[in-house]
């Protein structure tokens, strides 16, 4: 009754931004991400008759509080779904750069609801695993695949999942840690306000839409500057859709790096930014370019070179 799982992280291309459903945690869109090769989650289940709730441990830390809620609310969800009788001791470690502030919640969910099925024998396959794992944090349905990967959005808990999306050769990630601090305000608080605003919410998913098709002819049509004119225009209209409703996740130093990367564009080096729910920024260039532009990102800041990773595996 134990197993230990590990998932990679991921970053979206085009982004998670807003719930239709809450309470299966069903998006407002489609997304479209790259899992990672360098940032990931190990986590531990272990289920024992002894407990009379969940244990868990983060990093070696004992967590009480909103953080353990959470994890026991998603455990409670599996408990119910696969008639599992035991509480568990939830062991977990985030392999990021310590703390870049790189949202580990897409590899820790993905991980969890891996170690959590496979410890009491159940075996899932990828889509449910998928649909389990996006309960627990919608980015998270993503990381179950490695490489590219597309979520449906669906329109109930058995629709809603992710798969595999296409290949696009050599593509890298250089991850700028812009800030090491804690965000201010979670991403899941911050999202619920595109709900407050119904005109952004339509702007939202209209441009969303046409950018998931878009996304999709870039992979068809093997363009890689599509891909990244499309990424990088998309994360710019969730930070603006995001400042509309009060939240602002960059700072200065992200839009040097921005800045940057339009002057090494114009030079014409194909580098393309993206943001998530905090000011570090995400350049995605092909392999071949590493070595010319790394230097220049490296006087900004510091930076993890990271390739496409795989899926979620049980260790
Ligand atoms: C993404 N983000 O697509 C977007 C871009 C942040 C910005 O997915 O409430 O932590 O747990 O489903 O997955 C962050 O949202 O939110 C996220 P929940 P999650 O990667």
């Amino acid at each position: 009754m134990k197993q230990t799982a590990k998932a990679n992280v991921n970053i979206a291309l085009i982004k998670y931004w807003g719930k239709k459903n809450v309470e299966w945690n069903l998006p407002l869109t489609s997304s479209i991400s790259l899992t990672l090769d360098k940032f990931y989650t190990k986590t531990t289940v272990e289920y024992k008759k002894e407990l009379i709730e969940d244990h868990l441990y983060i990093d070696d830390k004992f967590i009480v509080g909103s953080e353990l809620e959470r994890v026991a609310s998603f455990m409670n969800l599996i408990r119910t779904i696969y008639d599992i009788p035991y509480f568990a001791q939830i062991t977990s470690y985030n392999h990021v750069p310590k703390k870049a502030g790189i949202a580990s919640s897409s590899s820790a969910f993905a991980a969890l609801a891996l170690a959590a099925t496979s410890a009491y024998g159940i075996n899932l396959d990828k889509k449910e695993l998928s649909t389990l794992a996006r309960i627990g944090s919608g980015s998270a349905a993503r990381s179950i695949y490695g490489g590219f990967v597309i979520w449906h959005e669906g329109h109930n808990h058995e629709t809603s999942y992710a798969e595999p999306f296409g290949e696009f050769e050599d593509v890298a990630i250089l991850v700028c840690m812009v800030d090491k601090n804690e965000k201010h305000i979670d991403s899941r608080t911050a999202m619920k306000r595109l709900n407050e605003n119904k005109d952004l919410l339509d702007q939202w998913i209209l441009h969303t839409n046409n950018a998931i098709e878009s996304m999709k002819e870039s992979f068809n049509e093997s363009d890689f500057d599509k891909l990244g004119t499309l990424a990088e225009s998309h994360a710019l209209l969730m930070h603006w859709t995001m400042h509309q409703t009060g939240v602002d996740y960059l700072n200065k130093l992200s839009f040097e790096v921005i800045e940057l990367t339009e002057n090494l564009r114009k030079k014409g080096i194909p580098v393309y930014a993206t943001m998530d729910a905090g000011p570090n920024v995400k350049i995605i260039t092909k392999k071949e370019y590493i070595k010319e532009v790394l230097p220049l990102y490296e006087q900004l800041t510091q930076v993890t070179v990271c390739y496409a990773g795989e899926g979620a595996i049980l260790l």
